[in-house]
């Protein structure tokens, strides 16, 4: 292999798995399709199901459970890993970052101390896109999830808590973006390679965006949440993306007292949402312009992903006012995340489908030379042993004196370059909030789990046990065969006890 390649990883948020035009959606994503059409696309690349853990799993190769203070979100440790910049700073990147962090606030947890050497963004899950921080003059207050709830940002390791913009037009999706093309120009001279991380807060809710960008929108969704599921659903077949046997499954439960309680914001609401995925992907049109002005697209690596899928919590903190504006509060809900997810079951925080299914762009013209889809399974776990293989590293077994837990991920370099892996046996495993799941070959085991509210979702008690889906033939996981193959499900339950276990004891020193 010739000179290391650059790495450039742009992860959206609560992004469903059919949002993107290359991947059957109706929103105009142009930059994101032609790096689709010029690389490959996964269709089995596997996420968790909420911000923090998919961060952690992202970050360090491992799952969240080894890594994190809870399973549910919270903090990285830093003790028994190795994150990405810190490896591809051993082996000579420089390493920058520009986004949502969401994996600890304290000093020794922040993007500069775990091996960033530039870092501009949001600390925690989210925030208000135009303003962040206190009302302005000649403004309203902005919306916020509870009173005075104002979020961190940072600068370096400077924490800005309030942050308030100066620039009065100051938008997060903009913003993040400006410091992207900051620090490709800041690196546009240096003979090292770069690593820049992009992890978008769009379109994770609040639902807010520029009138421009939404006014493209309100025609478009005249039609309601099940057509636009139904429209989604042909492209993707057309698209070779799914399998026509699968079926849709029928819509959820929830979607349509959702869509009814929208009233009359139904179509402002989705309008919004599109408008903030169309600025994400305006904006990743401007950074990947400005690599080619600097001559380093050819021989850098293009990574797009969402952290989860799409999300249907109902959160309306501004019920009078619409989505859109600074003092709105408002979250896309479940009919419209329902097509968001298109064809999948649930959601975000949920471990079936819709919860861990995100869109995988994979770019990289001097060494991915066929456009393609790719069917194999992949998780967000295999994204540290493929940057060590393309940095051409072994990944260390010790850092700063600590020993480090052993890598279970893949690397996805053999995809890249082609090969297949049908037959994959890999195991694979989840756990969020009280649901879990387990994929092996072509069986996923799945519970949504005991009784409680999860996501603003009331789970009921017979959701309890696990459920079996063959993945091939029903990976909209339409038939549950647990009571055909109870022996399948006894053997991949205790596989899946054994694991957690494992992962107690990796942070039982914490
Ligand atoms: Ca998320």
């Amino acid at each position: 292999m010739g000179e290391k390649p650059n790495i450039l990883l742009i992860m959206a948020d609560d992004l469903g798995f059919s949002d993107l035009g290359c991947f059957g959606g109706e929103i105009d994503t142009p930059n994101l399709d032609e790096l689709a059409l010029s690389g490959q696309r996964f269709t089995q690349f596997y996420t968790n199901a909420k911000c923090s853990p998919s961060r952690a799993a992202l970050l360090t190769g491992l799952y969240a459970e080894q890594v994190t203070e809870k399973a549910d979100g919270g903090t990285l440790h830093a003790r028994n890993n190795i994150t990405l910049a810190e490896m591809l700073r051993l082996a000579g990147y420089t390493t920058m970052a520009t986004g949502k962090w969401h994996l600890g606030e304290s000093s020794e947890r922040r993007p500069i101390a775990r091996g960033f050497d530039r870092y501009w963004g949001l600390l925690s899950g989210c925030s208000n896109y135009f303003n962040p921080g206190d009302r302005r003059p000649d403004e309203p207050e902005p919306g916020r999830k509870n009173d005075n709830d104002i979020r961190p940002w940072c600068d370096q390791d400077t924490v800005m808590h309030p942050f308030n913009p100066k620039n009065k037009n100051f938008y997060t999706t903009d913003a993040i973006t400006d410091h992207a093309i900051q620090f490709l120009n800041e690196v546009k001279s240096s003979e090292k390679p770069f690593f820049l991380y992009i992890p978008h807060c769009a379109p994770h809710f609040p639902l807010q965006a520029w009138p421009e960008d939404i006014k493209k929108y309100r025609e478009r969704y005249t039609s309601d949440w099940s057509d636009i599921r139904q429209q989604r659903y042909l492209r993707l077949l057309e698209l070779g993306i799914i399998d026509p046997s699968w079926g849709l499954p029928p819509a959820d439960e929830r979607a349509k007292r959702s869509y009814a309680n929208l009233g009359n914001h139904a179509v402002e609401t989705m309008a919004v949402y599109a408008a903030m995925v169309d600025r994400l992907d305006q904006g990743i049109g401007r950074v990947l312009s400005k690599l080619s002005e600097l001559g380093k697209k050819e021989n850098t690596l293009v990574l797009f992903l969402s952290d989860n899928g799409g999300c249907a919590e109902e959160i309306h903190c501004t019920p009078e006012t619409p989505p859109g504006t600074v003092d709105s509060y408002r979250t896309v809900g479940a009919a419209w995340a329902n097509a968001s997810n298109t064809p999948w079951r649930l959601f975000k925080d949920f471990d079936h489908e819709g919860g861990i299914s995100t869109p995988l762009i994979a770019s990289w013209p001097a060494r991915i030379k066929k456009p393609e889809l790719i069917h194999d399974v992949a998780h967000i776990i295999d994204f540290m042993p493929t940057f060590a293989e393309i940095a051409n590293i072994e990944l260390p077994s010790h850092y700063k004196g600590q020993s480090l837990l052993p890598i279970t991920g893949k690397s996805l370099v053999p995809f890249f370059d082609g090969e297949k892996d049908q037959a994959s046996q890999r195991e694979l495993f989840w756990l969020i909030g009280g649901a879990k799941a387990m994929r092996k070959g072509k069986w996923k085991i799945v519970t949504q789990g005991p009784k409680r509210v999860q996501a603003g979702i009331q789970i009921e008690a017979g959701h309890h046990s696990w459920e079996l889906y063959d993945m091939e033939n029903d990976r909209c996981e339409l038939h549950n065969l647990a009571n055909r193959h109870p022996e399948i499900v006894e053997w991949m339950a205790n596989r899946w006890e054994e694991w957690h276990t494992k992962c107690l004891q990796d942070t039982a020193l914490y």
